[in-house]
């Protein structure tokens, strides 16, 4: 019986088949109910139980170079130019084609908004030093934000590497490299170690921007907002602004705008105020112009940064920002032809 199936197994190489039916045929030859294989799977039952391990493995290899070669004959004959029993009237199988995800259509948007006001675009590497995240830009040796609970750390001490808490970082390599006027956006990923919720998330992106030059206002800044607010939320979107403070602006302020679901009335989206919170802005501190060279006599700045996520939330009224994050194509599929 061995020798058999070594016969059979050397035929079973030289099989051919002109059609999707030859190959039917043959298979129905081997494998069918007294198929050759079949046969010698009857045959096999009265073997002696010895011999019954080795010529078990055989006959099942037979048997499954079988399966393999009639199911190639039968795909290369489906596949042959001669084969014309296909229907070529039949509409096509649709490929289905894919869609940008909503953070890009919103960072696109927000870019899109700033070039129209005469800003080009800078990005930066995400892994960072302290000097550029931190130093740099006024932040205090102890300030909180330094810790090892905001910042994910690569490698800590005086050469400490760690990933951008803030794309700010891409503005201190802009002031590095050239002098006023400068006008810039910088979008790109963030890092902050927080515990993820419906509102944060340990990655996001942001949108920040700077503006240096001879005399340039806080008036100026409310204007660039003003005309970004209205690009991005409608004709009749108000702002508004309330003190805060960052460690590279002075003074700052925390941006709103008027809630473009009730029209100001207040809702449950902006919690009955009438106003969503949309980014931070603020005057360069002097003391950042001066670290990165930067005559702080001469020139004045303005900034600003938002998060792309928390805008996009708001766009379509989006209640878990971890949906952004998922992937879940039944979330991205509404998105599709929503632009940019
Ligand atoms: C914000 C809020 C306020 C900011 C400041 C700077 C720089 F580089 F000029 F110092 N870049 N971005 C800034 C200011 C960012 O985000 C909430």
């Amino acid at each position: 019986m061995q020798n058999k199936i070594q016969r059979l197994l050397k035929e079973v190489e030289t099989l051919a088949a002109k059609s999707a039916q030859e190959a039917e045929e043959i298979r129905v030859q081997w494998l069918g109910k007294k198929g050759i294989v079949t046969v010698l799977f009857d045959e096999f039952k009265n073997i002696a139980a010895e011999e019954k391990r080795v010529l078990g493995q055989q006959l099942n290899a037979l048997k499954t170079a079988v399966q393999e070669k009639t199911a190639a004959l039968r795909g290369a004959a489906e596949q042959s130019p001669d084969n014309v029993s296909g229907d070529y009237t039949l509409p096509g199988f649709p490929h289905p084609s894919g869609a940008r995800h909503p953070i890009t259509i919103v960072r696109n948007e927000i870019i899109d908004i700033f070039k129209r006001s005469g800003y080009t675009l800078a990005e930066g590497p995400e892994i960072e030093d302290d000097w550029h995240v931190f130093s740099a830009l006024n932040f205090p040796p102890e300030h909180p934000a330094r810790d090892m609970q905001d910042t994910f750390f690569i490698r800590q001490g005086d050469n400490a590497v760690l990933l951008r808490t803030h794309t700010s970082s891409v503005q201190v390599r802009k002031m590095d490299t050239q002098q006023p006027p400068i006008r810039v956006i910088c979008p790109g990923r963030v890092f902050r170690n927080e515990a993820i919720s419906a509102r944060a998330h340990c990655i996001f992106h942001q949108v920040e921007g700077l503006y240096i030059d001879e005399k340039v206002s806080f008036a100026d800044l409310k204007q660039a907002i003003v005309y970004f607010a209205q690009e991005l939320f409608g004709a009749g979107t108000k702002i508004r602004l309330r003190p805060s403070y960052f460690p590279f602006t002075e003074p700052s302020a925390e941006v709103d705008v008027s809630c473009n679901i009730c029209g100001g009335r207040g809702c449950n989206i902006c919690k009955g105020t009438g106003w969503l919170e949309i980014m931070g802005c603020g005057m360069v501190d002097p003391n950042v112009l001066e670290a990165n060279h930067i005559d702080p006599i001469k020139y004045t700045g303005f900034a600003f940064g938002m998060g792309v996520e928390r805008i996009a939330m708001l766009k379509w009224q989006v209640r878990d920002l971890r949906l952004y994050f998922e992937n879940d194509v039944r979330f991205l599929k509404q998105f599709a032809g929503a632009n940019s």
